[in-house]
């Protein structure tokens, strides 16, 4: 062999090596969903015409319009309600293999029950669907994202148990009219955020009811969440093979003293196992840490029983098991810390748990969600082996800022993030299954109104039309789903740090 040969040889065995490695762990599995997100209320509009009832979220902004961040509302939104046509080209245009959207309980049964089923929102949503079928786009169904009627919530919400079988008979009516066309199914949109309506007066419902209050909530919800899967298991699954997950919320934690890795532990359990525990561990119930914990600290502040409720063992076990899928919304980690209880303190929930954010974080314009890429490899791998390696699907992962289509933070921020979950497949070997960029567009961010931007498409909200503009991320995200792969030649600049 000529010394020139060799080298030839040489260099494209190095040159295949590198190939080969920047190719599994920059592209995406075969078979690996990428879409992305929105819900109701955030985006529909249309709030009460042709027969839609009144939401929490409606009543919530209409009287508290001091309690979001500019005083609007989701009254008109982005108007997906008269637009979704255009929502569907733009989703086309990127080609994203799913689109996750959420029904809107009230458009679709005005009273909350189903003695009054509104034709016009059956026909909003399997339109919607059609079109997006239409288009080689695959429907992906949220049941609840939050907004639920207010009816029903004056007669107690999540904090009464009857809510179980209301929200049971509003998802087999979705099941029946949508299921046929829907292969994807999530129930409840992040269950510990929904009952921070319960505990605080800053969100929807508003109740103010403090811990008791929401875990109250939790325990409904799992409760509900169970019951509508079961409600597919027996009456539609045979019929229409769709798969029903969650959707859980889960950040990332790091210990603030290298140590303290029970801090980690514990707030894993207490925000995160809280919901995923009793439905996905071998054991179900709720993780023991947070039993433990909340009837020692309840005996300690002179309640007769633990304030968080129990599951009698018929009910352990018909939530165990009771999902397809593991949903994962993820956004941003937390600084923790373990402290000791201070009498007559409340106790971070009793978890024992103080949460901060490292300074040195990238900021984004929320102030809850900071920078943390590494935050999406931990969270996938605690799941992964909390509860034996279920699968996964991302279904919402996203960046905030105020402005622009030239969003090259937003780039930045999803690229980054994408690498460390597939960091956690080839690396750790997780068994992550989707990806969703929330959101298709800028829309409603609840408390922090339009200020607070999550699009990858820009909406003028101050124009009648509420104009679409596609951002750079929404042109970066197609070149990913076009190429499947997160390429470094489409490396955006650094993060920019919102001061
Ligand atoms: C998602 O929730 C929602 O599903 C979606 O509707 C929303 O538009 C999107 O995120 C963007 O916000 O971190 O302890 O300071 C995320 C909800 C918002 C819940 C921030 C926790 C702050 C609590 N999270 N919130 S903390």
């Amino acid at each position: 062999m000529t010394s020139y040969s060799f080298l030839r040889a040489a260099f494209s065995v190095i040159f295949a090596v590198t190939y080969v490695f920047a190719n599994d762990t920059l592209s995406f599995p075969q078979g690996f969903l990428l879409g992305t997100a929105t819900s109701a209320y955030q985006i529909e509009g249309g709030w009460n015409i042709n027969g839609k009832g009144e939401s929490v979220w409606d009543r919530w902004t209409h009287d508290n319009p001091n309690l979001i961040l500019d005083h609007s509302n989701g009254d008109v939104a982005c108007d997906s309600y008269h637009k979704y046509k255009e929502d569907v080209q733009l989703l086309k245009d990127m080609e994203v293999d799913f689109y996750r959207f959420s029904v809107s309980w009230t458009r679709i049964l005005p009273t909350g029950y189903p003695n009054v089923i509104n034709q016009d929102g059956i026909n909003y949503y399997k339109n919607l669907i059609n079109e997006l079928l239409a288009n080689n786009i695959e429907p992906f169904i949220t049941l609840y994202h939050w907004d639920h009627p207010e009816y029903l919530d004056k007669m107690g919400g999540w904090t009464n148990s009857l809510m179980v079988e209301w929200i049971s008979n509003y998802a087999r009516v979705v099941f029946k009219e949508l299921g046929p066309k829907v292969k994807y199914f999530t129930t409840i949109n992040e269950p510990a955020d929904v009952c921070q309506g319960v505990a605080t007066d800053k969100v929807a419902p508003g109740k103010n009811l403090g811990s008791p209050g929401k875990y109250l909530c939790m325990h409904n919800i799992l409760k509900a969440h169970a019951k509508i899967y079961h409600i597919y298991q027996t009456e539609f699954r045979k019929q229409q093979k769709g798969q029903v997950g969650i959707v859980i919320s889960c950040p990332g934690a790091f210990p603030k003293t290298p140590n303290d890795t029970a801090a980690v532990d514990a707030i894993f359990q207490f925000v995160c196992g809280w919901v995923a525990h009793p439905i996905f561990s071998k054991t179900g119930d709720y993780p023991e840490i947070i039993k433990a914990h909340i009837a020692d600290n309840s005996k300690l502040d002179g309640y007769p029983a633990s304030l968080l409720p129990t599951f009698s063992p018929k009910w352990v076990q018909y939530i165990k098991g009771s999902a397809d899928f593991f949903g994962l919304n993820h956004y941003t980690s937390k600084l923790v810390e373990t402290v000791p209880r201070v009498e007559g303190e409340r106790w971070y929930d009793y978890s024992g748990v103080k949460q901060t954010i490292d300074p040195s974080w990238p900021k984004s314009a929320a102030d809850w969600l900071r920078v943390v890429p590494d935050g999406l490899r931990q969270v996938i791998n605690l799941i992964s082996k909390q509860y034996d390696r279920p699968p996964i699907f991302v279904m919402e992962n996203g960046f905030a800022d105020e402005c622009c289509t030239s969003d090259s933070s937003r780039i930045s921020y999803l690229r980054s993030y994408m690498k460390a979950m597939l960091s956690a497949i080839y690396e750790d070997g997780c068994n992550v299954k989707s990806y969703t960029a929330w959101s298709l567009l800028d829309n409603f961010e609840w408390a922090d109104g339009y200020k607070v931007r999550f699009g990858l498409v820009n909406v003028d909200f101050t124009n009648p039309n509420r104009t679409r503009t596609p951002k750079l991320s929404m042109n970066w995200y197609k070149t990913v789903i076009k190429t499947r792969r997160i390429d470094s030649i489409f490396e955006s600049p650094d993060v920019v740090n919102i001061p």
